[in-house]
């Protein structure tokens, strides 16, 4: 396929992939305290691609793996200069079928010199799903490493819920439809309260993605909501955007 071919030679290029960042808040307004990692890809001929445009390509060609480390390195780079902001890297659900997946990941992180506890690398339900020991033993790896793991998208795969304690997390990040839907619907708003209380009473971490108007942040706030993140703060910026907006945010 034509755009594997472009992605296969677009890793080994400078200038085609970026890494943009999106801060995340601190729920109850004490400023930024972390970025999530985006990737972007300007196509020679396509434009400006987002992953939706290229991650399942990327997962079904094996170039997930360089992608990500690619990713991770340039997210290393910002938790080195910024040394008190978390930095979040999303990790898809192939990439644990790999036995040398948290291997790989922390050797990256030693090689740049950052500190993998200022690295939070975030993966979806359905990774948990497959209760299977490669699983385990990779994100027990990480953990024991220092990273911090985030499950991203919640309550949109199939949500068992055994899966939370079979598997040390620390924190989770509530789906941006459930926010999106908060002042819509009666339902939402149960959702994302009941959620917080599960995160909290499991000694987790709650983030809220897709926070875009003031009437969903204090509905978040006042629910109890650790972390935001979402356009009404910020979309995300190239990293050397980030000193001028982290300056605004604060
Ligand atoms: O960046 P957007 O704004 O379009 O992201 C869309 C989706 O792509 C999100 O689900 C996000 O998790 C995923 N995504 C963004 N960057 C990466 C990446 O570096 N690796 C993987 N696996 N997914 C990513
Ligand atoms: O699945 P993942 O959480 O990693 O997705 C991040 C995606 O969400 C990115 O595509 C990012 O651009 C997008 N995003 C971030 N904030 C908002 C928001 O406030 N509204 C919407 N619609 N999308 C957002
Ligand atoms: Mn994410
Ligand atoms: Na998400």
């Amino acid at each position: 396929r034509e755009i594997e071919e472009d992605l296969r030679a677009a890793i080994t290029r400078e200038d085609e992939l970026c890494v943009h960042y999106q801060p995340q808040m601190d729920g109850s307004g004490g400023g930024v305290i972390g970025v999530e990692a985006l990737l972007r890809w300007r196509h020679p001929r396509r434009g400006s691609l987002a992953p939706a445009a290229f991650v399942k390509v990327a997962e079904e060609s094996g170039l997930i793996g360089p992608l990500t480390r690619r990713v991770l390195r340039d997210a290393c780079g910002v938790a080195i200069a910024w040394p008190g902001l978390s930095v979040a890297v999303n990790i898809s659900p192939v990439q644990f079928r790999s036995r040398t997946l948290a291997a790989e990941l922390i050797a990256i992180v030693r090689e740049t010199g950052a500190r993998a506890q200022q690295i939070e690398l975030e993966v979806t339900e359905s990774v948990l799903l497959d209760n299977d020991e490669v699983v385990h033993s990779t994100l027990s790896a990480l953990r024991r490493a220092g990273f911090r793991i985030a499950l991203d998208d919640f309550g949109t795969g199939y949500s068992s819920l055994s899966y939370l304690s079979k598997f040390k997390v620390d924190k989770i990040k509530i789906d941006r439809s459930f926010i999106q839907r908060l002042g819509e619907a009666d339902d939402a708003a149960a959702i994302v309260h009941a959620v917080v209380r599960l995160g909290h009473a499991m000694g987790l971490v709650v983030t809220a993605e897709g926070v875009e108007t003031g009437l969903q942040h204090a509905f978040l706030k006042h629910a109890g909501c650790n972390e935001m993140q979402g356009f009404l703060f910020s979309e995300a910026v190239p990293a050397a955007a980030l000193r001028r907006l982290l300056g605004r945010l604060e």
